[in-house]
This record gives C-alpha cells, sequence and structure tokens, in this order.
C-alpha cells in the first residue's frame, strides 16, 4: 500500500516538472507599477493585455468569475476587473437589506431591496466601465471594469499588479483606474518568455470616501 502510494507521488512529481517547462518556454509575465504624479503608489489601478496576435483561451461560462461583498454598508472590493461575459456574484453581508444599481451604459441593471444572496448572478457582457451604488446607502461606490481579455491584474497598496502565465506574443496595454482624469493611452508591448517590468504614471483626483452615517439597528 504505502509502495503504490510513494509511486503515484513520484509520477504526480513529473507531471508538474513538464507542465513547468512548457509554461517557461511559451509563456511570460507582466510586472507594472501604477503611480501617481506626485510619485505615491497607486492601488486600484486596472492593468489589462489585450492579444494582438494569438488568440486568448475561452471563458469559462459556467462559473462565477467574481463577488462583490455589501459588508458594512460599504461594497468590496472597490474595483473588479472581469472579462466580457463573465458572471459576478452581489452577496449582502450585512443584517439590513442593500439595493445595487448602475446606469451605465456597459451594463445597466438592479439588484431590487435584498438580503443574503441574489438567486441569479449578473453576467457583465460588454466591454467598458460600470460604476455600482446602493439606492439606500449613497456614499456606497464601486466599479466593474469589463476587458476583452483574460489577461489582467489590479494592483495592490503598493502600486504593484503582475500578469502571470501570459503567452508569447504582441499585446496592447491599458491602464484603467476609477478616479483617472484622463487614462494613459494605450500602448503596444511584446511578451517574451522573460518578465516584463514597467511603471505607469496616471493623473488621478484622490479617493474621498463619502461620509456614513452612524449604524442605527431602526434604521437602514
Ligand atoms: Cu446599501
Amino acid at each position: 500500500m504505502i509502495r503504490i502510494h510513494a509511486h503515484a507521488h513520484a509520477h504526480a512529481a513529473c507531471l508538474v516538472v513538464l507542465l513547468a517547462a512548457c509554461a517557461s518556454a511559451q509563456a511570460g509575465s507582466l510586472d507594472a507599477t501604477a503611480k501617481t504624479s506626485d510619485g505615491k503608489a497607486l492601488e486600484d489601478a486596472a492593468v489589462v493585455l489585450e492579444p494582438l496576435s494569438g488568440s486568448a483561451p475561452p471563458l469559462h461560462t459556467g462559473r462565477v468569475a467574481a463577488s462583490i461583498e455589501q459588508r458594512d454598508r460599504e461594497f468590496a472590493p472597490y474595483l473588479t476587473i472581469v472579462r466580457a461575459g463573465a458572471a459576478v456574484d452581489f452577496p449582502n453581508r450585512d443584517p439590513i437589506k442593500h439595493h445595487v444599481y448602475s446606469f451605465s451604459p456597459a451594463k445597466r441593471f438592479e439588484i431590487k431591496l435584498y438580503a443574503g444572496k441574489p438567486a441569479q448572478p449578473e453576467v457583465f457582457d460588454k466591454p467598458g466601465e460600470v460604476a455600482l451604488g446602493c439606492n439606500i446607502h449613497d456614499w456606497m461606490e464601486a466599479y466593474v471594469l469589463v476587458v476583452n481579455s483574460p489577461y489582467f491584474a489590479k494592483t495592490a497598496a503598493n502600486g504593484h499588479a503582475v500578469i502571470h502565465n501570459v503567452p508569447a506574443g504582441r499585446y496592447l496595454l491599458r491602464f484603467w483606474h476609477p478616479r483617472q482624469k484622463a487614462g494613459p493611452p494605450a500602448r503596444e508591448i511584446m511578451i517574451g518568455a522573460t518578465q516584463v517590468r514597467l511603471e505607469q504614471v496616471m493623473d488621478v483626483v484622490p479617493r474621498i470616501v463619502k461620509p456614513k452615517p452612524a449604524n442605527d439597528a431602526n434604521a437602514y
């Protein structure tokens, strides 16, 4: 019994080595840093690589790609990036109801006053920028960027975003931020077998978190 077990492990290890060798020969990665014009790390910037050569693998349509929660009367996360056609869940983790909506042309919808998890996820099928709000809580604010590519990442608090496993080829590189004054122009880059590192300065209006009234159990 023990011998068979060890044998299975050895096979699994071989497979991992083979897959790693394949990936390093045909795919690279992008390490991007976003900064504000005064040199500070910029969080919540979307970094997107749209393929200009070759074709991207098909989208998994039967799977929910992202979850945007309502927690403590705020949306979390502030920015979500999905590929066009992806389904997104809007679970309400609060003991009160929310009423999520968007008037953005890329995705108009509303989930009327609800608690818990809505029965159906929302499908974001058009590329574009979607601003989310809540009818009950004016200060709630979040964004969805819908893109025509499976290769994207969002910058963390340190301004860094890494897109892994990008097949070698030509791409259009785009940066976007919900609070940008004007987006930097898209540019063409090559991804090869090694990691590409680059930095992008973005002109953004600082995020002003809207005031939230104290929690009142008798009100919303
Ligand atoms: Cu709300």
